[in-house]
């Protein structure tokens, strides 16, 4: 009896092994043949040819998309917002910043949420300045307000050297990134979206805390809030995507190998997949998500078209050589796919034909990309690049 148990234990074990290993495919020659779905056909089966019929058409109906079906649809109604300065200091940064430490409070339905944003501007400006907003979706010390760590993900000195302000705030203000507390934040003020199989979950609660600092910046006489890049890595990449999506007011999104569900063509199921980021992260995305667990082809949609959304706004979009889980070419397709929504904008895009070289930057907005050599990660050399594109596109 004893034997047996041990033996039905050992081939549970290996067969879920053998599944695991099943579902992550890192062999281009196993990518399922697919088709996209036609980023300029209405739904109705109208030919989307000018950039009026995008904006009035299909991009509205491409953003209900993905409500309904991954992201969940964000409230944007709110009773107050108030914003309080609890710290300010003139010197920091040997004198080449002021930092402000700002809570933002939201309130609705007698429930509130409190932001914490971390906010240096260049001390010299002599008019409102653009910034670089990052949702941190790592360790609070990447963003210390103090710097007494200096870090590459959020390399802060470096973006004022470049005369712009940086701004961060830590995502778990807006949701715990846990699958039994997320609910413990921004959706305290609207509980009805955890009853709805389109409510918004945790990426969307951190893209909504992004544009209650836009609400800040707008209300701040030294940032010029024409001129916000909301930047995230990772999980943090899909929320700033999202964030861009959702919000116009963003001037620019910066998309930091962000992978599966974030700037990567799902189609592909190579890497991360929607079945295997649904189970890790149930908290993520909205319930009708979950249908799409392996049914990559019933989507009605993929990534290419959540950059498309942000058009004629640039998007930077990068991968790292070693994170192959991210699917850099997949990535680098969905850029591709985007691009004739640009066009419809008269835009030209100067992505190269195929996936560029390793640290070969293609830094021209609209669409910007870059593959770095190394490991899933937010390092000072895409900080750098972010930072060429933006000079570029603000004419710095
Ligand atoms: C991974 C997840 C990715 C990405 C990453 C991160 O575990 O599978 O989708 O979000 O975490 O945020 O670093």
């Amino acid at each position: 009896m004893e034997v047996k148990r041990k033996i039905l234990a050992v081939t549970f074990l290996f067969l879920l092994f053998c599944n695991l290993l099943a579902a992550q495919n890192y062999d281009e020659s196993k990518v399922p043949a697919y088709t996209l779905p036609e980023i300029l056909l209405s739904n109705n089966d109208q030919k989307i040819t000018t950039a009026k019929a995008w904006e009035d058409i299909r991009r509205p109906e491409i953003i209900s998309l993905f409500e309904e079906n991954v992201y969940g649809i964000m409230p944007k109604k709110y009773d107050a917002i108030s914003f309080k300065i609890k710290r300010e200091s003139p010197k920091a940064m040997d004198g080449k910043a002021n930092l402000k430490e700002v809570e933002i409070l939201v309130t609705n339905d007698l429930q509130s949420d409190t932001i914490n944003l971390v906010l240096f501007t260049p001390s010299d400006i002599k008019k409102p300045v653009p910034v670089f907003l990052l949702i941190n979706n790592r360790s609070p010390r990447n963003t210390s307000a103090t710097r007494d760590t200096i870090s590459e993900f959020w390399p802060a000195e470096q973006v004022i050297n470049a005369g712009y302000a940086v701004a961060a705030f830590h995502y778990s203000d807006a949701a715990p990134d846990n699958k039994n507390t997320f609910q413990d934040g921004v959706l305290r003020l609207y509980p009805e979206q955890l009853k709805k199989d389109n409510g918004m979950k945790a990426v969307g609660a951190w893209a909504w805390a992004a544009s209650r600092v836009m609400d800040y910046f707008e209300n701040d006489k030294s940032i010029d809030a024409s001129k916000v890049v909301v930047v995230g890595h990772s999980r943090g990449g899909k929320a700033s995507l999202w964030a861009a999506a959702q919000d116009q007011r963003f001037a620019m999104c910066v998309t930091n190998c962000s992978g599966n569900t974030g700037a990567a063509l799902s189609h592909r199921r190579y890497g991360e997949t929607i079945e295997r980021i649904n189970t890790t992260f149930p908290h993520w995305f909205n319930n009708n998500y979950k249908k799409f667990n392996n049914k990559e082809q019933a989507l009605p949609l993929d990534q290419h078209m959540l950059i498309a959304t942000i058009a004629p706004r640039p998007v930077y979009i990068t991968n790292a050589s070693e994170d192959l889980w991210a699917d850099p070419k997949g990535t680098f397709l969905a850029a591709k796919e985007s691009e004739k929504v640009y066009e419809l904008y008269k835009l030209k895009s100067s992505l190269p034909k195929n996936l560029p070289p390793i640290n070969t930057p293609s830094l021209q907005p609209p669409l910007a990309y870059h593959i770095r050599e190394g490991i899933h990660d937010l390092t000072a050399y895409d900080w750098q690049q972010f930072i060429k594109t933006a000079d570029l596109y603000f004419n710095k």
